[in-house]
């Protein structure tokens, strides 16, 4: 089990003794217990042998050693468990639900023993929840209070389904890994790969699609013992069902996980079937069928004698549709088979293809790493140039910059590229876009950077068009070579603020100021539809990671998938271009 694991059996333990009335003294126990184990660099695991290393922790004494020795010991810890068993699991999701709190949930709890979403909202909808005794804290107050308490509680029920049940894509490639490590050398296993929207690199994930294949999928002994030693997955909470081919399985923190096993004939066709989307394979169902074929997750088969002709992999399928082979990002159904058909798919940017990264911060804002380790892990990268780009003043609680600040950064950043050699460090800045829509630093010191990148922090809920007012005199200053993560959005977190797209990238291309395409998985923004938006009106990307620490710099994989899901090439993005080419584009506009 990782930190992560044991921070959140942690966290919840806190948040159900305090539905349970238990005193504050022993519930911060579990929440500084939690916070400690999710901020350390090492794994609680190599250290658990060691009780006294697992002492010097912040917030860790005996009692919570020996929970911590339970978990490693049993998988579980016997608090938790039983606490979940008197108010069933469900209590667990709602205390997902925005503004209801332990307290109030505890109070719902001892007047009506529901402990779940739908009860919840029934209770609500029948106006049951306003008349419960109100709690001494103001927020329960606001809360219980009247009808229009009822009303937000409902909406927030709302928000949280619309959001519920679906995960970031690094979560959903981590669990992804874990699976395929537990499967990887067991005996009759060949291939083991995730399917479904993780492969297509969907901006957040569902469900994890696993498939299997070897000698243990095609003899029911093998299967069975298979299966037996899949449900033996660390951090696997329940089975949801365990049929012949297929095994479904809930995950601690709730991600489900469907893992199929297939015959190597039908490998590819189960590849092409569950790697979807569906709308992808409706159409390309419908193809196959005025060519005279049907098409199943077994197999592309003659219909009038159901002769198998393709089904080992996915190329030979497409192949045999007359389509060129349609990479797994592209499978939405947004005129990728008509292309694939005419030869005319584009060739979608990879990688390795990518010269630098230009968005980073350090520890003079808000980042944990100095000028010279991000540089260095650039370099390690395989980037010929980066840039570091803190954050300016307006952004008080990462300590940004001000003028006076910026320009002794800038020398820094300028003796850190003198020292280290294989490597560019741009001097650059994350600036605010002010309410007014003006940037946060004066002109005197943008105009020394290499790279302005320009950021809405603040005042998200401006109208449409004072946000768009506001983005447009960013692009209109001459200082801006890149708006940084342009529409604000946090995956299942904060919406998007809203403004007109198509005035801002019209305005864009005209100024040549690019859009970034922030890597980072809480963000991916712009997200697929807007990135293919900005190509059609001709405006560059900057693929970047954001990243607040070395470890950071690898999520660039995640951004380039949504690049290649919105059909973009080299030549749309700007840092695939060599370093005076990319230094250009930013001071003056590609
Ligand atoms: P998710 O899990 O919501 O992020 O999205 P997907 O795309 O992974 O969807 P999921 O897990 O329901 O199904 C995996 C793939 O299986 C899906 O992309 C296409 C295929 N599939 C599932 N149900 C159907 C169906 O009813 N018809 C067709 N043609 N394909 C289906
Ligand atoms: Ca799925
Ligand atoms: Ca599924
Ligand atoms: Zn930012």
């Amino acid at each position: 089990m990782d930190n992560k694991a044991i921070a959140g059996i942690l966290y919840e333990t806190a948040a159900l003794l305090e539905i349970d009335g238990q005193d504050s003294f022993r519930i911060r126990s579990y929440r500084n217990a939690a916070d400690s184990i999710e901020a350390l660099p090492q794994q609680i695991s190599d250290l658990i042998n060691e009780p006294k290393k697992v002492l010097e922790i912040q917030g860790i004494g005996k009692g919570m050693l020996a929970n911590l020795q339970e978990i490693f010991k049993e998988g579980r810890l016997s608090v938790h468990s039983d606490l979940l068993k008197k108010y069933r699991p469900s209590m667990l999701e709602l205390l997902k639900i925005q503004g209801l709190g332990p307290k109030t949930i505890a109070l719902i709890w001892s007047a009506y023993q529901v402990s779940d979403v739908e009860g919840v909202e029934r209770l609500a909808r029948e106006g049951k929840i306003r008349v419960l005794p109100r709690m001494g804290e103001k927020q329960e107050q606001k809360l219980l209070k009247g009808e229009k308490q009822e009303q937000k509680l409902l909406k927030a029920i709302e928000d949280y389904r619309r959001i519920a049940g679906r995960f970031l894509l690094d979560t959903a490639e981590t669990q992804a890994e874990k699976i395929i490590e537990h499967l990887r050398g067991y005996p009759g296993v060949e291939k083991v790969t995730p399917a479904g929207s993780l492969r297509r690199g969907r901006e957040t994930v569902g469900d994890l699609d696993i498939l299997v294949t070897g000698k243990a999928c095609c003899d029911d002994k093998a299967r069975e013992k298979l299966i037996d030693h899949i449900i033996t997955l660390p951090g696997l909470m329940e089975i949801i069902a365990r049929g012949e081919n297929k095994v479904s399985f809930r995950l601690r923190g709730g991600m489900q996980v469907d893992v199929r096993f297939l015959a190597p004939e039908s490998f590819g066709a189960a590849m092409q079937y569950f790697t979807g989307s569906k709308a992808h394979n409706v159409a390309l169902r419908q193809r196959a069928l005025k060519m005279g074929y049907t098409l199943s997750e077994y197999s592309l088969a003659r219909v009038e004698n159901e002769k198998a002709v393709a089904g080992k992999t996915e190329k030979e399928i497409y192949a045999k549709l007359k389509l060129d082979y349609i990479p797994p990002e592209l499978r939405e159904n947004l005129g990728e088979i008509d292309a694939a058909e005419e030869h005319a798919l584009p060739a979608l940017i990879s990688q390795s293809d990518l010269q630098g990264d230009v968005h980073m911060h350090t520890v003079e804002t808000d980042g944990r790493n100095s000028i010279e380790e991000m540089a260095e892990a650039a370099r390690d990268h395989g980037y010929k140039y980066m840039a570091i780009t803190d954050h300016s003043k307006n952004l008080a609680f990462a300590n940004g910059l001000d003028d006076k600040r910026a320009v002794e950064h800038i020398k820094r950043i300028r003796a850190a590229n003198d020292k280290l050699d294989k490597i560019k460090i741009f001097a650059g800045v994350e600036v605010d876009i002010l309410a007014d829509g003006t940037l946060d630093l004066s002109d005197s010191v943008l105009e020394q950077m290499d790279v302005v990148i320009a950021s809405v922090h603040s005042h998200f809920n401006q109208s449409p068009a004072e946000m768009t007012d506001r983005l447009l005199k960013a692009v209109e200053n001459p200082n801006t070579s890149i708006i940084g993560h342009p529409t604000g959005r946090l995956l299942l977190r904060r919406d998007a603020y809203q403004f007109d797209m198509d005035a801002v990238l019209k305005a864009a291309a005209k100024h040549r100021v690019a859009m970034e395409l922030n890597a980072y998985p809480d963000r991916l923004d712009l997200n697929d539809r807007h990135l293919r938006l900005a190509k059609q009106y001709g405006v560059k990307i900057v693929i970047n990671t954001d990243s607040h620490h070395t470890s950071h710099l690898e999520k660039i994989r995640f951004g380039v998938l949504q690049a290649r899901r919105a059909w973009l090439t080299k030549e749309d993005v700007l840092n695939t271009l060599p370093t005076q080419k990319f230094a250009k584009a930013m001071k003056h506009g590609w």
